[in-house]
């Protein structure tokens, strides 16, 4: 079993793959805090967490013209500055269940909690590319960043993705290498001893078990950076999908979900409090949530916690809340939310225009129904 050596997991994780490992935190754990634990962090692997030993473990960089930087764990963080940052990653099938009830996709049923933060450190990555020899006008020329995992499948194949070389540079230098997860060494199911940190990107783009960094005019030649990740129109199927034809996902559009109450709950009359988070890709922070009770007829603006990053660098969620009084004759609520990123990106109202093969990109006005009783 290729899998034996997986490492030990939360019992609060709901499974959506054993092997490989994947499983997103019960919805209403997600928003108790606003670093997500890391025990309850959601896990997405597509591969056998590879065992590396710290010791050996050696990073390659490969530099302009070819030549190979090997650097050990003790080597970065000796030779680069240490850098923190609140990141909240987003796996791009985040909410897919919610697409396959529309019509089926193919892919794991996440629920809302397919989304995480946490504090990384690590060293910049733009440092590191530039003591291998990369200066910034690399970014004239269209060239890629391209990362490999040291989590191989069967045929030996490494996972892999691949970054824009700009983005890499840029991002107020917020891209990381790290070592760090809130505070703690990084864990094995996040990549241990190394991973990608890519604020404001696609969660496949945040390499893992980190074995190979490259410069390239294209893209990773990996399955995950050609043939998946990518999003279509509700009219393509598997028959005549074409890969070649969308590009890879990097920023994720705005995105916003309701954690509490819980979808089928019976609340009390009165007052109601209903919990969620709200994120948006490219550093575009949430700078309003709408919640309704009414599906959507009426709404209020619920109120906005956590840590307000700068503008273009808002990288993490923010957490939410609405305490509004329970419409006095109503047997029921439909409750919606939606958020509003820096740019006035909203959510679209439905799946069903959004709606593609792969069940990505699931970013529709959030709804949950509850029962009034006592
Ligand atoms: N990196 C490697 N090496 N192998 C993987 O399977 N999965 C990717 C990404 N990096 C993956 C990887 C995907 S699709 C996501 S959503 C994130 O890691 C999940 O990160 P997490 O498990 O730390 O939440
Ligand atoms: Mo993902």
């Amino acid at each position: 079993d290729p899998y034996a050596g997986d490492p030990p997991r939360h019992p609060a994780l709901k499974v959506n793959s054993l092997k490989p490992f994947n499983a997103e935190p019960p919805a209403e754990l997600l928003t108790e805090t606003y670093l997500t634990p890391n025990q309850l962090f959601f896990k997405r692997n597509h591969l056998p967490v590879p065992a590396v030993a710290a010791a050996s473990y050696r990073l390659q960089v490969e530099g302009p013209g070819g030549r190979v930087l090997e650097l050990s764990l003790p080597e970065l963080k000796r030779r680069f500055p240490k850098h923190e940052v609140t990141v909240t990653l987003q796996c791009a099938g985040n909410r897919r269940s919610e697409m396959s009830r529309v019509r089926q996709v193919k892919g794991l049923e996440w629920g809302v909690a397919a989304i995480s933060t946490a504090r990384w450190g690590g060293v910049r990555l733009r440092d590191v590319l530039a003591h291998a020899g990369y200066g910034e006008e690399e970014a004239a020329g269209e060239q890629h960043v391209c990362f490999e995992g040291l989590d191989k499948d069967l045929g030996g194949a490494a996972y892999g993705a691949s970054i824009p070389f700009r983005t890499a540079m840029g991002r107020g230098a917020d891209v990381l290498l790290a070592y760090e997860m809130n505070g703690e060494e990084l864990p094995r199911d996040h990549g241990y001893p190394l991973r990608v940190v890519v604020p404001g990107v696609v969660g496949a783009r945040n390499v893992k078990w980190l074995g190979r960094v490259s410069v390239s005019r294209e893209e990773s030649p990996s399955h995950w950076q050609q043939n998946d990740y990518k999003g279509f129109s509700p009219a393509v199927d598997w028959d005549t999908v074409d890969f070649t034809t969308a590009p890879a996902i990097q920023e994720l559009p705005v995105q916003s979900a309701i954690t509490a109450p819980a979808p089928g709950a019976t609340v009390p009359p009165g007052e109601l409090t209903v919990k969620g988070y709200a994120w948006s890709g490219g550093g575009r922070g949430v700078v309003r949530v709408d919640v309704s009770l009414d599906g959507g007829r009426t709404w209020r603006v619920a109120e906005l916690t956590g840590e307000e990053q700068g503008p273009g660098r808002a990288w993490a969620w923010r957490l939410w809340q609405l305490t509004a009084p329970v419409p006095p004759d109503a047997a029921e609520l439909d409750i919606v939310c939606k958020a509003v990123d820096a740019s006035y990106n909203v959510q679209p109202d439905t799946v069903e225009p959004i709606w593609n093969l792969r069940g990505v990109l699931s970013n529709a006005w959030h709804r949950v129904r509850v029962t009034v009783a006592e």
